[in-house]
């Protein structure tokens, strides 16, 4: 099967002096970088992580955690990015689907690391490695391109998370069809402030081991501190969602971005119209992106030239990947929408242990996205509306159905229906219908709270409105859409 060297270590010899990684002031050179992967990876070695594991990783965005991931790369473990905002239980269930036999994670996530340790899983602190002197251990020096790297789940329409699979391969086309449309600059840094647990954050390390170029990683998202680096680092491309840019706007104020910034890269989610031509105006250069967990990041970008003439799209396809709009299982012509399907080397074999919704996904090397889109008569994307029920805040994906889930659990609600409402700082945040089995039996608060057991915070409703009844069709199937209404009619 395919191989392409070790990318970290490959780079190493490449470029050893060059500066990968900032965090904090503190730089770490290419061969920094790859000394300190040697020695995460002797350690956890040395604590019997073997090639083909699965290891479920909790961290903070921190340098170790860049270089713990390189380091699992080198053992050729898959590795499973757990988003640190999601509650005990919902971390459980990802390391137990996954079939993970480790967890590493560190200090700050040590009540989450010891309630999953009392639920069977073997769990490493960071800081417990510290002085540990371990012998070296063996590393792979060649990466099989259909190998799984990567697992990171994403919710269901069924309200059961399921891992997408991504390949050293699909990371591989992700980073080389990224370049071949942004270019490469000679002194480009990209600065990292999206959770590397989403493959927004991750497809950044990866793009900087194979492009050669620094990384500057922030621990958290911060408007001001992001203005000010770009402003007097010399970064050249940022990755953000629409909330942060309404942020790093808003505190930019008057100011501007120097010219040697070139791509504030826009994903995630929609790209409401407004912010877009505000950025116009500011010239601040926007690429509108589109692409998702299951293609590794990007498929489809808008290209520099035409960044201003073809506003509101999201491109073209990059070039190792591929696209039409479907509708009545036939292809859509020119402004007719239908749903987005691609192809392409850096789309996702499908979900772990879930056959059949991977046959639904993908059929004939085609991924149905169940996102809405049309394309112009020059073949350029408008993304319309996104896969069925989901909701998108802050650029983190909440499915109705996990929140109906959670929400029937609790005695004294006889059934609950969610939807998306808008919300200017969030985009979209969920609120829920709830029908009691008896009036006042619970508080709108105690409900919420119930759910802040099972669901991160993001994903609890804003607002939970009690109804008689909720909408259904003839065959009794909720319909979400006309919730909308309800709230309308209790206001
Ligand atoms: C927007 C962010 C930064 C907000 O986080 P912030 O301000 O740091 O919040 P905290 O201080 O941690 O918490 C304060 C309160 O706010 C709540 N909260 C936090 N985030 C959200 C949210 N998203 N929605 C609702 N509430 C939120 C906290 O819970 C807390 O409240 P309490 O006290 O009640 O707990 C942060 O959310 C963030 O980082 N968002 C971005 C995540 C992201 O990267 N998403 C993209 C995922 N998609 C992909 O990776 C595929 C697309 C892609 O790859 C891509 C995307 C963008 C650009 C480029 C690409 C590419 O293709 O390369
Ligand atoms: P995730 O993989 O969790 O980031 O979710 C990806 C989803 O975000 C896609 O399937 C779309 O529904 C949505 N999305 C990504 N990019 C865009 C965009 N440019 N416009 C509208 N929706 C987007
Ligand atoms: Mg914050
Ligand atoms: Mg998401
Ligand atoms: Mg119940």
């Amino acid at each position: 099967s395919e191989c392409l060297p070790n990318w970290l270590e490959k780079r190493s010899e490449l470029s050893p002096e060059r500066i990968a990684l900032e965090f904090k002031d503190q730089r770490y050179s290419f061969l920094d970088m790859h000394n300190h992967a040697r020695n995460w990876a002797s350690a956890f070695y040395s604590e019997g992580i073997r090639r083909g594991d699965t290891v479920g990783l909790l961290a903070a965005s921190h340098a170790d955690t860049v270089f713990i991931l390189h380091a699992l790369f080198y053992l050729g473990v898959k590795v499973v990015l757990l988003n640190s905002r999601l509650t005990q239980n919902e971390l459980r269930f990802q390391l137990d689907d996954s079939e993970a036999s480790f967890l590493i994670s560190e200090q700050i996530y040590k009540d989450q690391v010891n309630f999953l340790s009392n639920h069977g899983i073997t769990a490493f602190i960071k800081e417990d490695f510290l002085d540990k002197n371990c012998g070296e251990a063996p590393i792979l020096h060649e990466f099989v391109l259909e190998e799984t790297a990567t697992i990171m789940y994403t919710s269901g329409t069924t309200g059961k998370p399921k891992g997408v699979l991504q390949t050293f391969g699909n990371h591989w086309w992700s980073a080389v069809g990224s370049v071949l449309n942004l270019g490469l600059h000679e002194k480009d840094t990209w600065l990292c402030t999206v959770p590397v647990f989403h493959i927004s954050g991750l497809s950044i390390l990866m793009r900087s081991v194979i492009y050669g170029i620094r990384v500057i990683l922030h621990d958290s998202f911060n408007e001001k501190l992001v203005n000010d680096d770009i402003r007097n680092k010399g970064v050249t491309i940022i990755s953000v969602v629409t909330a942060m840019l309404n942020r790093m706007i808003s505190n930019l104020g008057d100011q501007k971005y120097p010219r040697t910034f070139r791509c504030m890269l826009l994903g995630g989610g929609p790209a409401p119209r407004s912010l877009l031509e505000d950025c116009k105006l500011k010239h601040i250069p926007v690429f509108q992106t589109y692409g998702m967990t299951e293609t590794s990041s990007q498929i489809v970008t808008l290209s520099p030239e035409y960044s201003m003439e073809k506003l509101g799209s999201a491109g073209k396809p990059l070039l190792p990947s591929e696209l039409y709009i479907e509708l009545d299982g036939k292809k859509a012509p020119a402004y007719q929408a239908g749903e987005i399907v691609v192809k392409g080397p850096n789309v996702t074999k499908g979900y772990f242990n879930r056959a059949e919704e991977t046959h639904k996904a993908l059929r004939d090397g085609w991924f149905y996205t169940g996102d809405i889109g049309y394309l112009d008569d020059e073949g350029f994307l408008f993304v319309m509306d996104r896969r069925s029920d989901l909701i998108i805040s802050g650029g983190e994906n909440i499915y109705p159905a996990e929140i109906e889930g959670v929400l029937s659990r609790h005695p004294h609600v006889f059934e609950a229906g969610a939807a998306g409402f808008s919300d200017s700082k969030w985009g979209q945040v969920p609120y829920a219908f709830v029908v009691l089995t008896q009036e006042n039996a619970v508080s709108e608060e105690e409900l919420k709270e119930f759910c802040k057991q099972y669901l991160a915070s993001y994903k609890t409703p804003k607002r939970i409105i009690f109804v008689k009844e909720l909408p259904r069709n003839g065959s009794n199937k909720l319909l979400r859409r006309e919730l909308h209404t309800l709230l309308e009619e209790e206001q």
